[in-house]
């Protein structure tokens, strides 16, 4: 038997202990910080500036537990990356499909958050039957496309992309359909039927390789100037961000928000990103990070900045390695959900701590179990587990792991594992059985459970997590002499369930 390496001592936690804990977890994981202990999400960091702090997300993510449970709880606002585009909303002239779309905004709706619609008129990601049309009609189509979403999403998205990439690198604009039609005059065509489908949405102009000052920046300020002085219905321009570490940062940033903000126009970073080639070291993540501070510092610096967005929060999502093969871990978390560096800078930057849950103790957790299980003979075995941090500062669950061990007998080596019922959600949890790598009597196997985020703050509990596994051909146990399970039907302390934060054991004896 491996000892326990940090096993704290245990307090008397009596029921209204319990029931305070259980509360305080679960207002943590429907609306609290992602990661460790640090005080207040990206968003209420940056709410408390002022402004919000958003991720792009996608349909195909949302299904993600882990994933969406931090873009519900760390982000305010929300970006659709792909479902609001043109060849998705309309992909045959006249018929418009909005479900994928309307699964973005009833995320944001559930989860608090505001949403910027991406895209209206881009030349991107545009169904054929567009640039087929007759010069003539590509007007009326582009006017009734946006009239349809931006009245579709009236009230919802709170901001539009109206009109995006409208520029070449040299500030000369982009050859499209539209601009093919109409010349540059569709921009403030777009403009106002967007305004007025929906007068209330703010209506921006989106690009990259504006943030800093230079040719491109320079055309898409001489092109809102105009604008302006035409009267055209314009709040914002958006400024996409996709930086790189081997490109430098943007020359004048700070300064080139701030000569638009002087126009009288919102500033929003849209899409932010750096992304370096792989393999990642000491030097390019220091670079990234640095660059993450100081696009979070330049928004913080101009007032009419009104929030930053990440171009989706995690590398497993990104864009990046799709389009610039070899180079990746562009995001604010890494693929297993874990912040980065640069996450921490962010949250300084926006005047919080950095997130690391410095204090934190996760050596105060202990495991408690109860069995729900009358029959040890049948073919599930019912844990009920819960967590108790006996410790004085809260501890992050995100890196927490549970292990119930027990033994496969004969049958099937593959197994179904569920979570039937706790306080703080079952999409919060996860759980897995895996195979023990030295297979002992009565513990060849063990269901693994971990958290998708949340912290449990000083006494609080998880409350009980019901859980329950099966063999696939559901062939019988018999559990009695299993390595963890025990008879007895009310909660108290196990010792034989191990508690692991970052992989290193702090509670209960391996067997
Ligand atoms: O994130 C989007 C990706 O899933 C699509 O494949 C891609 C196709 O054009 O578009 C990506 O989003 C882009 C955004 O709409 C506009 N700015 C650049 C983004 C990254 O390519």
């Amino acid at each position: 038997m491996a000892l326990v390496k940090r096993c704290r001592p245990t307090r008397a936690g009596g029921l209204p202990a319990l029931l305070v804990g259980a509360l305080a977890v679960a207002t943590t994981l429907t609306g609290g910080p992602a990661h460790a202990a640090g005080q207040g999400t990206l968003h209420e960091l940056a709410a408390a500036q002022g402004r919000y702090f958003g991720s792009a997300t996608d349909n195909p993510e949302l299904p993600d537990a882990a994933y969406a449970a931090t873009l519900g709880s760390e982000f305010g606002q929300i970006t659709p990356g792909n479902s609001m585009k043109w060849d998705t909303t309309e992909p045959v002239r006249g018929q418009f499909d909005f479900t994928k779309g309307d699964v973005v905004t009833d995320f944001a709706r559930q989860h608090g958050q505001t949403v910027r619609g991406h895209t209206l008129v881009w030349h991107n990601q545009l169904p054929g039957w567009v640039g087929a049309l007759p010069s003539a009609q590509v007007e009326a189509a582009m006017t009734h496309h946006i009239t349809e979403e931006a009245t579709h999403y009236r009230g919802v998205v709170s901001a539009w992309d109206v009109v995006n990439e409208p520029f070449n690198e040299d500030g000369t604009f982009r050859t499209s359909p539209f601009y093919t039609a109409m010349g540059s005059d569709y921009i403030a065509t777009a403009l106002r039927a967007a305004h007025a489908a929906d007068p209330d949405a703010k209506l921006y102009i989106n690009d990259y390789n504006v943030e800093g000052r230079g040719a491109k920046s320079d055309a898409l300020y001489a092109l809102v100037s105009d604008l302006i002085d035409k009267g055209v219905p314009l709040d914002g321009v958006g400024m996409q961000a996709h930086l790189a570490v081997q490109y430098g940062f943007p020359y004048q940033m700070q300064a080139n928000m701030q000569r638009f903000a002087d126009l009288g126009l919102d500033v929003a970073v849209t899409e932010l990103d750096v992304r370096m080639p792989l393999p990642a070291d000491a030097a390019k993540t220091a670079t990234q990070t640095a660059y993450y501070r100081q696009v979070t510092e330049a928004c913080l610096a101009v007032a009419r900045c009104v929030g930053i967005t990440v171009w989706d929060y995690t590398d497993t999502y990104s864009w990046v390695p799709g389009t610039f093969p070899g180079e990746g871990a562009a995001n604010l978390y890494d693929e297993n959900l874990r912040p980065k560096a640069a996450y921490s800078a962010v949250r300084t930057a926006l005047g919080g701590d950095d997130g690391s849950g410095e204090g934190g103790d996760p050596g105060a957790l202990k495991a408690q179990y109860r069995s729900s299980d009358a029959s040890v003979g049948d073919n599930q075995i019912k844990p009920g587990l819960q967590l108790v941090n006996t410790g004085g500062t809260a501890v992050s669950l995100s890196d927490v792991t549970v292990r119930y061990w027990f033994s496969s007998e004969n049958g099937a080596s593959t197994y179904s594992t569920w979570c039937d019922w706790t306080p703080i959600g079952c999409s919060n949890v996860t759980h897995r059985v895996a195979a023990a790598s030295t297979p002992k009597a009565g513990a060849d196997h063990y269901l693994e459970v971990g958290f998708a985020g949340g912290t449990l703050a000083p006494g609080a509990t998880t409350g009980e997590i019901q859980l329950r596994l099966n063999k696939t051909d559901w062939s019988n146990f018999n559990e009695s002499d299993d390595y963890s399970h025990g008879a007895g039907t009310s909660y108290a302390d196990a010792s034989r369930i191990a508690v692991y934060a970052g992989g290193e054991l702090v509670w209960g004896i391996e067997p």
